[in-house]
């Protein structure tokens, strides 16, 4: 039997495990990335765990999300960043230099290698063949190191394309529709294969904004061959050195399969306020909007750049619309200055931002009040935005750009034929915004300079024998990590000092918990099924645990949630019978005795509910490693315990 190409990849980096689905793999991973939202935590880690050169073939440290500098803080955690990357063997790319995972594309990702990234959009690099999985800032420090990082052996789905996308149709429409018939938990625990005929008509950046995309189904990751088409795009970016082919066995096997045929999709849009509540834009009609947004590590290419500026060129943007685009990088910003599509978009009335991530994480544009906006990005979760009541919808760079012109939701095929857009042949290369790191030796005397902002990371203690403790929240399906831990240009520049970030936990649901957690001392949250999707910050986990929540009892977890949990010693559990979920209710006392034996060697863990004098089972299914990091309180003390 043969192997799909995942599979392929992990065999060639496995440490340790067995490669059946479900159980945990240990993988050497050869290039990392970190972005300056998750970078800071992930950074003071690696120096509290004394690390003093990275020892991955490469590490990259980005700076592309807190880039509005309303006070010093952003300002100093970059500084922070960028000491901690010249001393410890860490390339540090420049705020300005672009959204980390398009710059990671296009100057380091390389087929067949395996990437971690502190961000759950890593996975963009399985545009051009690579693995590249999103984790938390702990375990991506870990792996700087040396470490290997676990997960468990995902099962495979291949998904079919074939046929060839009609005018107007976008890759982002491919995306929506797998988004539209998995939903944003279909593709927990699995890893995403394309393939079929439809490939060999997508280009890199169209197929990175399918990976990209991918992480919003819950998958590991997304991976496409690496073939001639790949091949082109490193020649183009200088790097043909770095090609090489790899697709799956012929006889290889996957646990699901989908076909989609690309000639029969239409123009698709996600509605407010979940990346998989997708339909038409046909269907949904032409709705008034008041912004547009393009841009984001989903469509920022050069390519999708050049299609927006050509439905601008010699166009007005609505009155009744505001119209901003950030190009992904200084790459694709210098193209676009070079050949004159960037005076073809100012000219229409676009609000042009710097190459970072921006809206997409409310660093700055939140919409009007109730606002509609239309965006290129790959989220629409509620509040994400900056504004709490607006909607969201995620849609095409041609859709966004056809009906910033019109002023209200536009499907693009309604503009006649469509332009032309013809890539460069070689891209304009140019890494002077990437700083190298100092030498061992200049390096031993390098400072980490720490601003006012940073605070000392939380830390969990040894699992005592009985926890008793009450429900301080309890919430539904699909609790994304922004409702957990919000971001937004108020919040994001306090990703250093989780104290007072603490204030803002769980604000989209309920603003008094942070609160009635002070009160208590302790607590455990209730949550439905995937509770955790979304981002990889494992503030959403680190948050929690400084006010004092213990355990999260939920249908099911996402997995970068689930790891981040245990890396910070809160207990996911998960209920043996989903309906269970009925029987417990906010303000229940719950009692966990024998937890630690429990976790030290059982699957079951009995709950007592004192208030309603009943008795729940819960699976607490870990790995062997994972019982010894939630005894000992999180993945540091097991660490710091074991030298
Ligand atoms: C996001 O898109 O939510 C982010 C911001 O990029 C996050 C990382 C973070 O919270 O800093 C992600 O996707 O992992
Ligand atoms: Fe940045 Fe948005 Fe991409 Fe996250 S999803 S990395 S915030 S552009």
């Amino acid at each position: 039997m043969g192997y799909t190409l995942s599979q392929k990849i992990i065999k060639a980096h496995l440490v340790s495990g067995d490669m059946t689905p479900g159980s945990e793999i240990g993988l050497r991973i050869d290039q990392t990335l970190t972005q300056d939202a998750t970078g800071t935590m992930a950074y003071l880690q690696l120096e509290a765990m004394n690390i003093p050169r990275v020892q991955t073939e490469l590490s990259v440290a980005y700076i592309d999300h807190n880039t509005l500098q309303n006070g010093f803080e952003n300002a100093d955690d970059h500084r922070f960043i960028q000491s901690v990357a010249v001393k410890r063997g860490i390339r540090f790319s420049r705020p300005g230099n672009g959204i980390c995972h398009q710059v990671h594309l296009e100057r380091f990702g390389i087929p067949g290698k395996t990437l971690l990234g502190s961000d759950s959009h890593t996975p963009t690099g399985g545009g051009i063949g690579m693995l590249a999985m999103g984790a938390g800032g702990l375990d991506v420090a870990v792996a700087m190191g040396g470490g290997t990082y676990y997960i468990p052996m995902p099962e495979t789905v291949k998904i079919n394309l074939t046929g060839k996308l009609p005018p107007w149709v976008a890759a982002k429409d491919i995306i929506l529709e797998v988004l539209r018939r998995m939903s944003v938990k279909g593709g927990l625990g699995k890893i995403i294969e394309y393939a079929g005929e439809g490939i060999k008509t997508l280009s890199v950046p169209e197929r990175a904004t399918i990976t990209n995309m991918g992480a919003e189904l819950g998958a590991t990751t997304s991976i496409f061959p690496s073939d001639e088409i790949t091949r082109a795009f490193l020649k183009a970016q200088d790097r043909e050195k770095d090609f090489v082919q790899l697709e799956a066995d012929p006889d290889a096997v996957y646990n699901e399969e989908l076909t989609i045929d690309l000639s029969a999709l239409t123009p698709l849009a996600a509605m407010p306020h979940m990346p998989d509540n997708v339909k038409t834009v046909e269907e949904i009609g032409n709705i008034n909007i008041d912004q547009v947004c393009i841009g984001s590590c989903t469509n920022s290419s050069l390519f999708d750049m050049l299609k927006v500026a050509a439905i601008l060129k010699g166009k007005t943007v609505a009155p009744n619309v505001s119209l901003s685009i950030a190009p992904g990088s200084k790459q694709v910003l210098a193209m676009l200055a070079e050949n004159g599509a960037l005076a073809d978009m100012i000219n229409a009335g676009a609000r042009i931002l710097e190459s970072a991530c921006g809206p997409c994480i409310g660093m700055g544009q939140s919409p009007n009040s109730k606002g509609i906006s239309l965006r290129t990005f790959n989220r629409n979760f509620e509040g994400r935005s900056g504004t709490a009541d607006a909607g969201i919808y995620l849609v095409s760079p041609e859709t966004a750009a056809a009906s910033a012109i019109s002023g209200v939701l536009t499907d693009p095929r309604t503009l006649g034929e469509m332009p032309e857009i013809k890539m460069p042949l070689h891209f304009e290369i140019n890494d002077n915004m990437v700083e190298m790191p100092l030498g061992e030796k200049e390096a031993e005397n390098a400072k980490v300079i720490y601003g006012p902002n940073i605070k000392a990371v939380p830390l969990g203690h040894k699992l005592e024998a009985t926890i008793k403790t009450d429900v301080l929240l309890k919430v539904g399906d699909n609790i994304t990590t922004d409702h957990i831990m919000p971001a937004g240009s108020k919040i994001l520049p306090f990703r250093s000092n989780v104290p007072y970030l603490s204030q803002f936990c769980f604000g989209v649901c309920d603003k008094s918990f942070p609160e009635r957690c002070k009160k208590a001392g302790s607590g455990i949250i209730v949550g439905g099924s995937n509770y955790g999707q979304g981002s990889s910050r494992e503030h959403a986990a680190l948050v929690p645990l400084y006010l004092g929540i213990r355990a999260v009892i939920a249908v099911s977890f996402a997995r970068m949630h689930k790891a981040n949990l245990i890396n910070s010693g809160i207990i996911p559990l998960v209920f043996a019978n989903p309906d269970d979920y009925n029987g417990i209710d906010e303000g229940d006392t719950l009692e966990l005795s024998g937890i630690d034996d429990a976790i030290a060697g059982a699957d079951k863990v009995t709950v007592n509910n004192i208030t309603k004098n009943t008795k729940i089972t819960l699976n607490a299914e870990f790995s062997e490693r994972a019982r010894k990091i939630l005894l000992a309180g999180g993945l540091l003390n097991y660490t710091a315990n074991r030298e």
